[in-house]
């Protein structure tokens, strides 16, 4: 396949939907041509604009409605005149291998609009609950290609949502309503990484019930620290019924306030700078360790060990450190 990386990076710049897909495809290759491609890419974009959007994650269980909330909120962005970029996984494409189809059924709305561009997140090596390795680089690509709003949804699979904070702006967490017992199993990790929590599904009967949880996690979160990052106030604990829209401007006008805010205090890229370096060091350990497994005779050592520690001669610690022993001497 030829690929003119000028002609993208022109197409993208005219909003061609087409070129920035390729881009994408580009980006979460992981051969090594292209990803020299896609460094080219970048840099030809990054010469053309400064261009930076809001980068919002959402996390929450399967079923809990971030989807139909993407749609809705979608919608309504749009209508305000934004370009929406939204990366969807749906949790069943792990089980399926592929199949991006029971959310994008779901996003049926935002999808018959010109200046929303939805797509899946690859699947693959890196991939566990939706996000693979390369997933900040395509949010950065959607935000040179001038998205207004870039959304990511996670079903926080392991480590995914802290991976999707550290390529948000803002990051949201959905939960339904449900008693203290819902407040006991979620992760205490998220509660320190999220800037807001929308209790979804609040209509119906289930209204006395989204109430009581709403406090329930405003009680939660009050006994962490105020971040110096934040404005007084949040993380902001908001009703929402996405089916109904209720709750939606509401929350967007806290989206807003909250990024305006950091902008106005001079964290806003500050934030993103330790973002960066977060990245940058994971980066290294990932390529580290990827050259680890291309040396045969490392690979060899490892796998010897392996053994060792199965059968109890070794520890698992000892034997760590003989293979940076072995590095040491050999390869560095
Ligand atoms: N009652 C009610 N149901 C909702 C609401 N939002 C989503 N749902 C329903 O919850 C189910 C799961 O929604 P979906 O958006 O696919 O959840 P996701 O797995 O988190 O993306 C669907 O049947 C939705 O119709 C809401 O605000 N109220
Ligand atoms: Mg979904």
């Amino acid at each position: 396949m030829g690929i003119n990386i000028d002609q993208i990076a022109y197409g993208i710049g005219n909003r061609d939907r087409r070129a920035l897909a390729k881009a994408i495809t580009l980006v979460e290759s992981s051969k090594t041509n292209h990803q020299q491609l896609a460094l080219q890419l970048f840099q030809s974009l990054k010469s053309r604009t400064k261009h930076q959007a809001i980068r919002l994650g959402i996390t929450g269980t399967p079923g809990v409605g971030k989807s139909t909330f993407i749609d809705k909120l979608g919608v309504n962005l749009v209508n305000k005149g934004f370009n929406i970029a939204v990366l969807a996984v749906d949790p069943s494409s792990q089980i399926t291998g592929g199949s991006i189809l029971g959310d994008k059924t779901r996003m049926t709305e935002l999808s018959r609009y010109e200046s929303a561009f939805i797509r899946p997140l690859a699947t693959g090596q890196f991939n566990s609950g939706g996000v693979s390795r390369r997933t900040p680089e395509v949010v950065h690509l959607c935000e040179l290609a001038g998205f207004d709003v870039v959304i990511v949804e996670t079903t926080g699979v392991g480590q995914t949502d802290y991976q999707v904070s550290l390529m948000s702006d803002v990051f949201v967490l959905l939960i339904s309503p449900g008693g203290g017992d819902e407040l006991q199993g979620i992760k205490r990790g998220i509660l320190e990484m999220v800037n807001m929590v929308l209790i979804n599904k609040s209509d119906g009967d289930l209204m006395p019930l989204a109430r009581k949880t709403k406090s329930e996690y405003q009680a939660a979160l009050h006994l962490f620290r105020q971040r110096t990052v934040d404005p007084k106030g949040y993380p902001k604990v908001n009703l929402l019924s996405a089916i109904s829209g209720e709750g939606i401007e509401n929350s967007w006008q806290d989206i807003i306030t909250l990024c305006n805010w950091r902008k106005a205090h001079g964290v806003w890229n500050s934030i993103r700078h330790d973002q960066d370096v977060e990245r940058f060091q994971f980066e290294i350990k990932e390529e580290v360790l990827s050259l680890l497994a291309a040396n045969p005779s490392v690979e060899d050592l490892v796998s010897e060990l392996k053994k060792e520690v199965i059968q109890g001669k070794e520890f698992p610690v000892q034997a760590a450190l003989k293979v940076r022993n072995y590095l040491e001497q050999n390869l560095i």
